[in-house]
């Protein structure tokens, strides 16, 4: 079965301009300049594995859109967002934490990112599409109302979501979030929210720090609607589809959504510089297809995944494009080049302790009641 996918890209995004860094830290004298880690080279490599190996020709290219400074304010402060446009106009400005440099014009290629989550959003609400694919850049998941955070400038999929409740009236709305850091942003903003379910699967207290604790479980009406899984480092396949089966899968049934996000990282996977995790293109398959699949049964097939981190620049592409066919339906042929090296590696299977966490957090949601 195919279906029709929408998928949006734009040159600007690989403009974004991080700065001489040294991966995650700024040179120094004994400090040898590099790149920031958060570089174009992941996602433009993606862009182009779309491209050669043909997918796009089964995909619906959706044009980005540059979003308002009134949708960026359903989510933001005014004072956010004259910080970043201040920020804007520095040689190198930073989004408000000091891990989150971005160059000049970073302001207009934020709100590229922001509006081409929108725009994928508006072509699966209008119909125009099945489900879609936003490769955006900047990212989103760590942006806090008032404050940029760990590469995010703004919250693209909370600004996609007050979008669609102001234009097509949808309300529920639940966002699963695979990144392997905490989705801190999302949380924080709907945590007091019971009409947004905020599922985030990460590695423990990884960034930020002390941050996507089980015990973290949303605020006052909004209790039991924000769903914590902090995997060990080290977790792979095994633990990220056991996950997806006992938490993720019942929470959205639960829960029963009229539209579902995906803060889609692949810094989980098996050569991640930023995470310790062990996760292969073939579960990334399994994952998109699990939350087609979910959402076919629960949201009348709507969901929109927006692009997060990802630091290979090898290896995101095939990841990338595990996604896009798991959602498409479509296969171009195209073999993970790295599944020989990475695939049957012991880390795959669910340790005991893996399992516990899980568990943990399946309790945890059953308890609030939840899952039924
Ligand atoms: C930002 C600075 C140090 C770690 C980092 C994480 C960014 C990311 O991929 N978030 O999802
Ligand atoms: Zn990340």
């Amino acid at each position: 079965m195919t279906r029709n996918t929408g998928y949006v890209w734009h040159e600007r995004y690989a403009w974004h301009d991080t700065g001489t860094y040294a991966g995650i830290v700024a040179p120094g004298p004994m400090v040898q300049p590099f790149h920031n880690f958060e570089s174009p080279e992941s996602k433009a490599r993606f862009n182009s594995l779309v491209e050669v190996s043909g997918l796009i020709e089964n995909l619906t290219k959706v044009p980005a859109q540059y979003a308002t400074e009134e949708d960026i304010l359903r989510v933001h402060t005014q004072r956010h967002v004259d910080f970043i446009k201040e920020q804007s106009e520095q040689q190198l400005g930073d989004a408000g934490d000091g891990w989150s440099p971005f160059g000049r014009g970073g302001f207009e290629v934020a709100l590229l990112a922001a509006g081409g989550t929108i725009a994928a959003t508006d072509a699966v609400l209008s119909g125009r599409v099945d489900n879609a694919y936003a490769l955006v850049r900047p990212p989103g998941h760590h942006a806090e109302r008032d404050l940029g955070m760990g590469y995010c400038i703004f919250a693209n999929i909370p600004v996609a979501i007050e979008w669609a409740r102001a234009n097509h009236g949808v309300t529920r709305v639940a966002v699963v979030d695979y990144d392997v850091h905490h989705g801190n942003g999302t949380q924080h903003i709907y945590e007091s929210d019971p009409d947004v379910l905020a599922i985030s699967l990460h590695q423990e207290l990884l960034f930020p720090q002390d941050s996507g604790r089980l015990d973290e479980v949303g605020i006052g009406e909004g209790v039991g609607k924000t769903i914590n899984v902090p995997l060990q480092s080290g977790s792979g396949n095994g633990a990220y589809l056991a996950a997806f089966e006992r938490v993720v899968v019942p929470a959205l049934r639960a829960f029963r959504p009229e539209l579902i996000m995906v803060a889609s990282g692949f810094d989980a996977s098996a050569v991640d510089p930023l995470g310790c995790m062990s996760v292969t293109a073939s579960a990334y398959r399994s994952m998109a297809t699990t939350l087609v699949e979910i959402a076919e049964e629960v949201s009348g097939g709507r969901v929109v995944f927006s692009h997060e981190g990802g630091y290979s620049p090898v290896y995101v592409p095939y990841c990338g494009l595990a996604v896009l066919e798991g959602m498409s339906g479509f296969e171009t042929g195209v073999p993970d080049p790295y599944a020989m090296s990475f695939e049957n590696s012991p880390a795959h299977s669910l340790k005991p302790w893996q399992d516990d966490v899980i568990s943990a957090s399946e309790v945890l949601a059953r308890q609030l009641q939840l899952i039924i």
